[in-house]
């Protein structure tokens, strides 16, 4: 299995309320937070939905939507702090020396970020980067920053948000579930709605759970899982190691080399102009 290059580095360190003795990429980290803890919620959920998934805003091929991403550095993560697009390319690479002959694992590796191009329409990171949970049930103490975050959100004290299932069933499925707003949600069902798309449903499910870490590394929300989340999250899982243990500033792919293998994955599974 796949190490980290560098074993000493630490992954995944959220430093509650940094003060400022604390880096400033551990401040731009929990600001983010802070701000998607406080406004991400069932209302602003349903209305970002009204707003994205009519797939209004723009005509772009899946590769050119990566490229977008070369100047985009994501603010919620403690780990990286070059452009979003190199990360897509080490995810890629790293699950293609895993498992040479699933190439469609490769190419959900490359794209699984790219539904950040949120940002191009100036949309607030809060609203595209970081770890997803549920709205409307109880938030879990598994989210990052659980304790100093969500103390302004309007769903906090809610009538029935606030319980355990919330407007929930037990064991009703994550499909059933309002994730918080942001990149897996949108490419998912960006991909969705692309007719030529013939990515298989597991790699559909990757790109839309990849980012709720509560759940597959923090263990929580198994009571909202049907029999297919369950079995999935073994892939979920599968796919976390090489989403963060590929991250490295200091070794960044040859983007160049790389490209004609690529752009031949895309023809394949999403090929054409997609709607965003
Ligand atoms: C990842 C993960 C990281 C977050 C990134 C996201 O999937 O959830 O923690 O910082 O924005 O793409």
């Amino acid at each position: 299995m796949l190490q980290a290059k560098d074993s000493t580095k630490v992954f995944r360190l959220y430093i509650d309320d940094p003060t400022s003795s604390y880096s400033i990429i551990a401040q731009r980290v929990f600001n983010t937070y802070k701000q998607m803890h406080t406004y991400q919620c069932v209302d602003f959920v349903r209305k970002q939905h009204d707003r994205w998934l009519k797939f209004d805003h723009g005509r772009m091929k899946i590769y050119d939507a990566i490229m977008k991403l070369n100047k985009f550095v994501d603010e919620s993560d403690p780990d990286v702090d070059v452009p979003n697009m190199y990360h897509g390319f080490q995810t890629a690479e790293g699950l293609r020396k895993a498992y040479p002959d699933e190439d469609w694992l490769h190419l959900v590796g490359l794209i699984h970020d790219c539904g950040k191009v949120l940002a191009l329409n100036s949309e607030p990171q809060w609203a595209i980067v970081g770890d997803t949970f549920p709205v409307g049930c109880q938030f879990s103490d598994k989210i990052v920053y659980h304790k100093t975050t969500f103390e302004n959100n309007p769903d906090l004290n809610h009538e029935i948000y606030s319980t355990k299932y919330g407007m929930y069933t037990p064991n009703c499925g994550l499909e059933q579930c309002l994730m918080s707003w942001g990149h897996d949600e949108y490419l998912y069902r960006v991909l969705n709605n692309h007719p030529a798309c013939t990515l298989p449903d597991e790699g559909l499910y990757i790109i839309r759970y990849h980012s709720f870490y509560p759940w597959h590394t923090g263990g929580d929300y198994m009571y909202l899982c049907n029999e297919t989340d369950l079995r999935r999250l073994e892939l979920i899982r599968r796919f976390q190691k090489f989403d963060l243990y590929t991250k490295d500033d200091n070794d960044l792919p040859d983007i160049d080399k790389l490209e004609s293998y690529y752009l031949s994955l895309i023809e394949k599974y999403i090929p054409g102009i997609v709607a965003w």
